[in-house]
């Protein structure tokens, strides 16, 4: 029996993909079509794909061709398969031509001819709705977001508002981007909303935009309520609209990656998780202003409370907290967040420094993620035995604000409402934590 393998996203599958798929299968008796998951798609740069991986294999079973659909999810894997399924011919599209000649050491390398005309590049600008997204707010994390929207595909940012024309002309000339100062007009020009307005305006610029029916990406801390936060998701959800928590850290490969890994029990069961973040910041800046709801806690809970809760859940039994207030923002907050069966710890600083990895030890084993571990490229797996331990590597591409942009674009063409990444009683559970804080429940100042 001859067994042939072939590979491939087959995003929007089509007659380019099924030729392909025909003349593979001619070649022997056994077809393995390989399809790429999406965290690999991701990390081999593909940003764009538009069906997500259960989608594609579904369309790739659908053409009959395939006797067995695998998952390709490494570099490398291509060797080891040949080997494990003992595989004749590697079958591939005239496109890759050359780039596989070293898989001749382990079986035929065949180059089957590529259909002209059609590609899912084409079929994603054909059918690609460009997103037009208004920017709420000019400050640093709106200049960073500009330009990762340019690398994903079918996001264009059209304008932003900030109440201060000025300060938005600015902003707006710098991108080469429309400037307004009253929402309604700003509103009616755009598909979509990302805001990155001050923290105490989340709530009524999101709701605003909900009303105007814009799906909606809005920065960290997301709300300061859990009442709000629970409002807005209820309203999105009535209007059939997106309504995403920009917590970057839950949309990046890696993070991704680590959250499944220890899911699947590869350090036994997670008894323990140590979080930090720290940056130091210099006055004025609005972080050391209670007026705007400065703090440690609301600048940086929210990717270390995300880390906590998307591997301990939200079902906690109590928190309590020690904190270092300057002028009434504290410049030094350490959260314990207790659950039945194992505990956590956040510090979080803008006025003291510390060491800002990220420690999940379970019975097994434990994860180390080095400093700054918000932007994971890289983490280790450690055992009793050194020898073995396991490093993953990543990319974290840009400022890696493109996978939030990438996942809130995928959801709305998807019709996904909600995202496994970050759900939405995640999100709500995160704000319910910094609510309490603001709130004083269980607050020691030291
Ligand atoms: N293909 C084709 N004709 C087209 C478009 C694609 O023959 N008009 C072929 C490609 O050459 C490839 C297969 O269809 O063999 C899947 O293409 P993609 O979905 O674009 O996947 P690709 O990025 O080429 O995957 O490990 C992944 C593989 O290395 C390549």
């Amino acid at each position: 029996m001859t067994k042939v393998i072939t590979y491939g996203t087959y995003d929007l599958l089509h007659q380019g993909h099924i030729n392909l798929l025909r003349r593979a299968k001619e070649l022997g008796d056994y077809l393995i079509v390989g399809v790429t998951s999406d965290s690999f798609d991701c990390e081999r740069g593909k940003l764009n794909v538009r069906n997500n991986v259960l989608e594609r294999v579904e369309a790739v079973k659908a053409t009959g061709y395939a006797d067995e659909v695998i998952i390709e999810d490494y570099i490398g894997q291509k060797i080891d398969d040949i080997q494990k399924y003992d595989i004749d011919i590697f079958a591939i599209g005239s496109d890759w031509i050359g780039k596989f000649d070293y898989l001749n050491e382990y079986c035929k390398v065949v180059y089957l001819p590529r259909t002209e005309g059609i590609s899912s590049t084409m079929l994603r600008e054909e059918n690609q709705n460009t997103y037009h997204f208004g920017i709420i707010g000019s400050g640093r994390i709106a200049n960073r977001f500009v330009p990762e929207t340019k690398v994903v595909n079918g996001a264009k940012v059209v304008s932003v508002l900030n109440p201060n024309i000025y300060e938005a002309r600015l902003f707006a000339k710098t991108h080469g981007i429309e400037a307004y100062s009253d929402f309604d007009s700003f509103i009616e020009k755009v598909d979509v909303v990302y805001v990155a307005s001050p923290h105490l305006t989340h709530y009524e610029y999101v709701k605003k935009a909900l009303l105007a029916n814009k799906h909606v990406l809005c920065e960290i801390p997301f709300m300061l309520s859990k009442a709000e936060a629970l409002e807005l998701h209820g309203l999105a959800e009535e209007r059939n609209l997106v309504l995403l928590e920009a917590s970057k850290t839950a949309y990046c490969p890696a993070f991704g990656h680590l959250v499944t890994l220890i899911k699947s029990g590869i350090i036994g069961e997670v008894v323990d998780i140590k979080a930090s973040l720290s940056k130091m910041v210099v006055p004025p800046t609005r972080e050391l202003d209670a007026k705007q709801a400065g703090g440690a806690m609301t600048e940086h809970a929210p990717l270390t409370v995300m880390a906590i809760i998307k591997l301990l859940g939200v079902d906690w039994k109590d928190v309590n907290f020690h904190t270092k207030k300057e002028s009434g923002v504290d410049v030094y907050t350490k959260g314990i967040i207790n659950y039945p069966h194992a505990t956590s710890s956040f510090t979080l600083g803008i006025g003291v420094k510390t060491e800002g990895n990220l420690v999940i030890s379970g019975t097994k084993g434990y994860v180390y993620v080095p400093a700054p571990w918000w932007l994971t490229d890289y983490f280790e797996i450690r055992y009793e035995d050194q020898t073995k331990n396991k490093k993953f590597f990543y990319s974290y591409d840009g400022e890696g604000l493109r996978y939030e942009i990438q996942e809130f674009l995928s959801m709305i063409v998807n019709e996904r409402r909600s995202c496994y990444k970050l759900r939405r009683r995640e999100s709500v559970a995160i704000t319910e934590i910094i609510e309490k804080y603001r709130n004083g429940e269980n607050v020691i100042e030291i």
